[in-house]
């Protein structure tokens, strides 16, 4: 994963200190753009071990809709964890607006699938987790937001455009603030796979992925991870298998991933800000 590489040094060359929400502290970017042929391999990064469980229940999780972190939890997933409420919601985050946009009935994915089965030459076909309706007031905690009917945290992946070309599909994602250490691995690999069961069930071949930054940034206290990242050696790009039988975006499970051939380097801790 040349390109993840890449922008980790791009930022810890040219980034400016800068302050933030969480009081951490980040060396950032502002505006990054990164590209990856998925039939070159699935882009998992390789200079870490990467927990792929938390990848798929995650992107599952969005898929259905839900807000609640109790299926994350059945399947022991903590990742969003630190911003739930007491009962265990969200509010109004990613799920919600891709399958019931503003609460208006709207499914953002399936009308995404029934166009590129139907008109695949289209440039509108987005799907948009930014709502501005629903955004958090930051002077209120995430359990008053959420009260609210607001979403807890903004999306950070905050829309996407898909595009087909001799057969294939490509997903263009723009992503307003990307942690490079934490989420950014995780933010690749979600969205490579979500272009490939996209692809999947429309009958496509998975083109390219790829990845726009608006504040792309290092807090501060993953420097020392950073750095051994770059001392170690990419491995090859694993592949990805999808089971074959799924046509139907909303039927995949946990069961029908495989990942062959990932051989990372030994995982790296880190905190993430909340
Ligand atoms: N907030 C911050 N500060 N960083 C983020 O990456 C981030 N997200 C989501 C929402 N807010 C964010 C949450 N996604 C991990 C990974 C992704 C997250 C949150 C946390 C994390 O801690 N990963 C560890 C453990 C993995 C595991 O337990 O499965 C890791 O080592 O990768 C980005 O969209």
């Amino acid at each position: 994963m040349k390109q993840y590489l890449d922008l980790v040094k791009h930022v810890m060359e040219n980034g400016c200190q800068k302050g933030d929400r969480t009081g951490t502290g980040t060396k950032s970017v502002f505006g990054y753009q990164m590209r990856f042929d998925l039939s070159e391999g699935f882009p998992m990064v390789t200079t870490k071990k990467l927990h792929l469980k938390s990848i798929i229940y995650e992107l599952l999780w969005f898929l259905k809709g839900d807000t609640n972190i109790g299926y994350l939890k059945e399947h022991n997933v903590k990742i969003w964890d630190a911003w739930a409420d007491k009962n265990g919601d969200l509010g109004p985050v990613y799920g919600h607006q891709w399958r019931n946009w503003n609460s208006e009935e709207i499914d953002q994915i399936s009308d995404l699938i029934q166009e590129l089965k139907t008109n695949p030459n289209s440039r509108r076909m987005l799907v948009s987790a930014w709502n501005p309706s629903v955004l958090p007031d930051t002077t209120k905690s995430f359990e008053e937001n959420v009260a609210n009917n607001k979403a807890a945290l903004p999306p950070c992946h905050a829309f996407f455009q898909f595009y087909v070309a001799d057969g294939k599909l490509s997903c263009q994602l723009y992503q307003r603030s990307a942690d490079i250490f934490l989420g950014v691995p995780f933010n690749i690999a979600s969205y490579a796979l979500l272009t490939m069961m996209i692809a999947q069930v429309c009958d496509l071949e998975p083109g390219e992925f790829i990845h726009t930054f608006g504040d792309a940034h290092i807090y501060n206290n993953h420097f020392e991870q950073i750095e051994l990242q770059l001392s170690r050696e990419p491995r090859p790009l694993p592949k990805m298998i999808l089971n074959p039988a799924v046509k139907n975006i909303f039927d995949f499970d946990y069961n029908d991933f495989t990942l062959v051939g990932y051989e990372p380097h030994e995982t790296i801790k880190g905190n993430v800000a909340v």
